[in-house]
């Protein structure tokens, strides 16, 4: 037992002699590595071992918003965004600019070409994430020209991706992929 307490010290302290310097020998001991020079050291240490368990956690996260970022069609900011369905051109526009999370918003929407069978409207959804239904119904306000008011919500994951899914009665569904502003 003696023997492998001083195997055991000897081991974890390669200064004990140093540490026990009072005359007694043996343990307890203080460990080499826990001598006060090599605190940073060791401090550095877990901070990397954590910061390396932190990357690997998050990294499938940053990948997700990533290819989200990649899907991106429309500068909504900017101006208007237009999608060729079969024969009919749709245009969406949102105001105000830029377009704010929690605030009033104006769907627009010109279509040219084929006229849907129904009125159309809007679901907002972010891809790759079940939001609660948010839809904007859509008035004619003259041929080919609709318009509705609605709210894009700010999303508790701090993601800032939506989509606004133009649906088109007998005709199909157009989609809109844009950055909001929280
Ligand atoms: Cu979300």
């Amino acid at each position: 037992m003696q023997f492998f307490n001083e195997f055991l010290c000897t081991f974890l302290c390669a200064e004990v002699n140093i540490l026990t310097s009072n005359g007694k020998k043996g343990l307890p001991c203080v460990p080499a590595w826990f001598l006060p020079d090599h605190i940073p050291l060791l401090s550095m240490l877990f901070t990397w071992i954590f910061l390396s368990i932190t990357a690997v956690s998050t990294v499938p996260v940053q990948a997700a918003e990533t290819d989200h970022l990649s899907m991106v069609n429309c500068n909504i900011h900017e101006h208007a965004c237009t999608r060729e369905l079969l024969n009919s051109k749709v245009t969406l526009d949102i105001s105000p600019k830029p377009v704010k999370a929690m605030t009033d918003l104006l769907f627009r929407l010109t279509l040219t070409g084929k006229q849907p069978a129904a009125a159309p409207y809007i679901d907002l959804g972010m891809p790759g994430m079940k939001m609660g239904p948010n839809q904007v119904s859509l008035q004619a306000k003259s041929k080919g020209v609709y318009e509705g008011s609605g709210i894009i919500v700010r999303c508790p994951s701090g993601k800032r991706i939506w989509k606004a899914a133009v649906v088109l009665p007998g005709i199909g569904i157009a989609e809109f992929i844009f950055n909001v502003l929280y």
